[in-house]
């Protein structure tokens, strides 16, 4: 596939020889137990629940509407449903297919959704009509008026003009043998430059990622998982996520949000076993814990990643849960690090795990006297290249194929990684993943905005949040109408700036750059 960047030869026989890649793809995830215990649940929505051989047969049928309709194997498509059954089942169809499912967040809005559609060269567009109080129907007219080559949209609900997902359907058909080293599916990264890159994810890389993280996690049959984060988001999808779960014969419990009110009563109706959290989310369950009287003593694992976990949040939550914490430090690019079920307490309260695999190679780059440096690695399911970005790719990977994570981590004695911090121009907003550079170039746009520079403030419930710096010409625009101005250019609601500071000259660097080090510290002193 042009535009992918695969592993050396010598590595991928490694990885295959030393038994990680083997040859496997995530269309056969849910087979097994759909052939053994058809009828064990599989999925659970707020509108339905699946068996897995209802699963399996549904994903087989689609798979076949999908190639009806002439979407062939190695197309893109771009996925921006929410927590939907029909998510699971669409996904499934597209890797039997060998269609490539591009999986955007129910979030995204015009400018991404067509710069993802742009960059993929997709052929289909995948909405609910509506959700959560967004017309869906009216962002697909304008993303194929910008983006011709969009030929199909497919959607969940009322399809208006465009194409009922519910109509993609055809008797089962021999489908086309798949290369288990191609690519399988394309995921965002949080982008350090402007917009996202989108991250190629092979059968191999990510089989091996499900499996080796549902073993870690003890993952069985009688897990019942629940998801509360976006369900195309790595965590949930993979790490061990919905695959991990249903490849073990367990079940899959879809929540539309992760608000304790509407979720406890889920975990005690589904005997939900295990979760995967930001520690926003964690923070909101741990306060409610005591003000529901909902049984939740069916929690086993409590996993927690994405931003960093304070140490006295994490100790309060194992008093609150009484089950198993675990901290999860994983990218979208591939590498995942866990604390083990069995470790000691303060591994588990103080450090954000170890690697995955025996094959992650890990190094921690520049380091300073305390050991803090920038961690760098490969491995069999880290990525070699963004897709179709070699520009891009020559600063973000190391000659000998390190991908370059812009974390700031240090290693313990006993080898878990903590992290320090960042080095890339990114906002962890709780978890939500935001490029600064990609909300300047907006704020740039604005008439009475000169110059912007987009930094994060910390806040006590989400980490960070985004604060903009603005050099005005004319009335300097209020935080209202700046938000107003950058949701007005399509973009994602959680991208809009929490709070704005207006100045009249910027600190600089040595080299003559705006030193938002100096911006972050100026709103450190002020409290901010
Ligand atoms: C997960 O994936 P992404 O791609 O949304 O974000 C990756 C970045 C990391 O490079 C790091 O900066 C940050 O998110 N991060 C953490 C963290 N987990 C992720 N920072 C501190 N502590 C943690 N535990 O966020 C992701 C993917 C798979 C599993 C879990 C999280």
């Amino acid at each position: 596939m042009e535009g992918f960047v695969s592993w050396p030869a010598e590595l991928a026989e490694r990885y295959r020889h030393e038994g990680y890649w083997r040859g496997e793809v995530l269309g056969d995830i849910p087979r097994r137990t759909a052939r053994g215990h058809g009828d064990r649940i599989a999925l659970v929505d707020e509108r339905r629940s699946w068996t897995y051989a209802e699963l399996d047969d549904e994903a087989d049928r689609m798979a076949a509407g999908l190639r009806q309709l002439g979407i062939q194997a190695g197309d893109r498509i771009v996925v921006q449903l929410p927590n939907v059954g029909e998510f699971v089942v669409l996904c499934l169809a597209a890797y039997r297919a060998g269609v490539i499912p591009v999986l955007a967040l129910p979030g995204h809005r015009r400018s991404e959704i067509a710069y993802l559609c742009e960059l993929s060269g997709a052929v289909g567009y995948v909405i609910p009509s509506r959700h959560g109080g967004f017309d869906f129907l009216g962002l697909a007219r304008e993303v194929v008026a910008e983006v011709p080559r969009v030929r199909h949209v497919l959607v969940l609900g009322d399809s208006g003009e465009f194409t009922a997902l519910a109509s993609v359907t055809a008797e089962p058909e021999p489908l086309p043998a798949l290369d288990p080293a191609g690519v399988a599916m394309l995921l965002l990264s949080g982008g350090t430059t402007g917009l996202p890159k989108l991250i190629p994810r092979t059968h191999d890389d990510y089989a091996y990622n499900v499996r080796a993280s549902a073993e870690l996690c003890a993952v069985d049959e009688n897990t019942s998982y629940l998801v509360v984060l976006p369900v195309s988001h790595n965590f949930a999808w993979g790490c061990p996520g919905v695959l991990g779960v249903l490849r073990s014969g367990g079940k899959v419990v879809l929540a539309g949000n992760g608000s304790p009110a509407e979720v406890f009563p889920l975990v005690q109706r589904e005997q939900v076993s295990m979760v995967a959290l930001v520690p926003p989310l964690l923070a909101l369950w741990s306060d409610a814990r005591y003000r529901f009287d909902a049984d939740l003593s069916s929690l086993r694992l409590l996993q927690v990643g994405g931003s960093k976990l304070a140490e006295p949040q994490a100790r309060e939550a194992l008093g609150t849960f009484g089950c198993t914490l675990q901290q999860v430090f994983g990218m979208a690019e591939g590498l995942l690090n866990f604390t083990h079920l069995d470790d000691p307490e303060d591994v588990v309260v103080t450090t954000q795990g170890r690697p995955l695999s025996p094959a992650d190679e890990v190094l921690v780059a520049d380091q300073d006297r305390s050991g803090r440096g920038e961690l760098l690695t490969r491995g069999p399911y880290t990525l070699r290249g963004y897709y179709r970005a070699a520009e891009h790719n020559r600063f973000a990977f190391t000659p000998e194929g390190y991908y370059r994570t812009g974390d700031l981590v240090r290693l313990t004695a006993e080898g878990n990684l903590v992290v320090e911090g960042r080095i890339k121009d990114q906002i962890n907003r709780g978890g939500e993943k935001i490029a600064a550079a990609e909300i300047e170039g907006h704020l740039a746009e604005h008439p009475s905005i000169q110059e912007a520079a987009v930094v994060g403030a910390a806040d006590p419930v989400l980490g960070e949040t985004i604060c903009a710096f603005v050099r005005v010409s004319g009335p300097a625009p209020s935080l209202a109408e700046i938000r107003r101005f950058v949701q007005a250019r399509g973009v994602a609601a959680y991208k809009a700036p929490d709070s704005v500071e207006v100045v009249d000259s910027w600190p600089l660097t040595s080299v003559g750059k705006i030193d938002k080090k100096a911006l972050a510290r100026s709103l450190a002193e002020r409290g901010r």
